[in-house]
């Protein structure tokens, strides 16, 4: 979780100064679900995300020097520095992409699911994903044929109040995301998402039995994005005092308290690798213009698509 809000205070900070190009949307505040769902899962497990995913890539193994490479449009970044923070991959960890379209990533974990079944070695696939995700109607299809295919998904409900400027209370028919879990004869449960341990023990027994072959289950996670939408939106749709009051529960201080010890040196530790992580990938070269069209489909005839 201290690696999760470093990498984003360190992106946040690059954005703000100018030096980090495109659209950035950062999950300060959201920690413990990404920390909390990833701990269980093993590293041949996968996991889609979306806008919003760093978290759930440091989460699920991914490395920092080369998600802030592609959030810099460096040639060493995820994507050859071509499609920055919404669009992070790396098959190697499991993890099958960051995704710009919102809901678009839960079909894909879905067809992760179908090939670890098909596989037979226990896999099993999370999508993570907002309640903005949960009016598409994709959504609802891989929930359906998720439970008549008892497929192995879980499926993670970031639930941070608001879809863009939308607070979830006018955008949403359901009291709680977990409630559309009964029309498809699945388990859905809704946590405290800023509550690691909650969220760890949630997970765990969702994960434990869809990999014993049990079947999807929904996770409704309820925790709060404590920056704008998106870096530099000017958040006239909330309180400050809104806010503040979500901040006073941050997720990482309730950790801290319930862990023995000191935890200022992992805080320290994270700082130094996300600082070291820029000012390596600061170094590096820029993606070239004319790699633009690189692994873009080509027709024979020369069309690209
Ligand atoms: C299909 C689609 N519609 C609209 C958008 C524009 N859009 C980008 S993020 C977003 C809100 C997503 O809200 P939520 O799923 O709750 O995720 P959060 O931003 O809160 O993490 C919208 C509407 C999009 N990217 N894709
Ligand atoms: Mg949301």
């Amino acid at each position: 979780m201290a690696r999760i809000r470093q990498f984003e205070v360190a992106a946040a900070k690059l954005m703000a100064s100018g030096r980090l190009p495109g659209t950035l949307h950062v999950s300060i505040g959201q920690e413990a679900v990404a920390a909390g769902v990833c701990d269980v899962l093993r590293r041949d497990d996968l996991i889609t995300t979306t806008h919003r995913g760093h978290g759930h890539c440091l989460a699920k193994g991914g490395e920092p020097r080369a998600m802030m490479a592609e959030l810099l449009g460096r040639s060493t970044g995820y994507c050859g520095g071509r499609s920055g923070s919404m669009h992070i991959a790396d098959p190697a960890a499991g993890i099958l992409g960051a995704n710009a379209i919102v809901g678009a990533g839960i079909p894909i974990a879905l067809g992760g699911a179908f090939a670890a079944a098909r596989k037979g070695r226990g896999g099993v696939a999370v999508a993570f994903f907002g309640e903005g995700a949960v009016a598409q109607g994709v959504f609802h299809e891989s929930l359906n044929l998720a439970a008549l295919w008892k497929l192995p998904i879980v499926f993670v409900c970031e639930n941070n109040q608001y879809v863009e400027l939308t607070p979830v209370s006018v955008h949403l028919a359901a009291k709680h995301v977990a409630d559309h879990a009964a029309p498809y004869g699945i388990p859905g449960s809704q946590v405290d998402g800023n509550d690691a341990h909650a969220v760890r023990d949630a997970a765990d027994e969702a994960v434990a039995r869809a990999r014993e072959g049990g079947g999807p289950a929904l996770l409704e996670c309820l925790t709060y994005r404590w920056h704008g939408h998106f870096e530099g939106d000017p958040q006239k749709y909330r309180d400050a005092a809104e806010v503040a009051e979500w901040k006073a529960g941050d997720p990482l201080n309730r950790l801290a308290a319930s862990l023995p010890g000191e935890t200022e040196a992992i805080d320290d530790e994270a700082r130094r690798e996300m600082a070291d992580a820029v000012t390596a990938a600061e170094a590096d070269p820029l993606a070239a213009p004319d790699s633009v069209t690189a692994h873009v489909y080509r027709l024979p005839g020369g069309a690209l698509r």
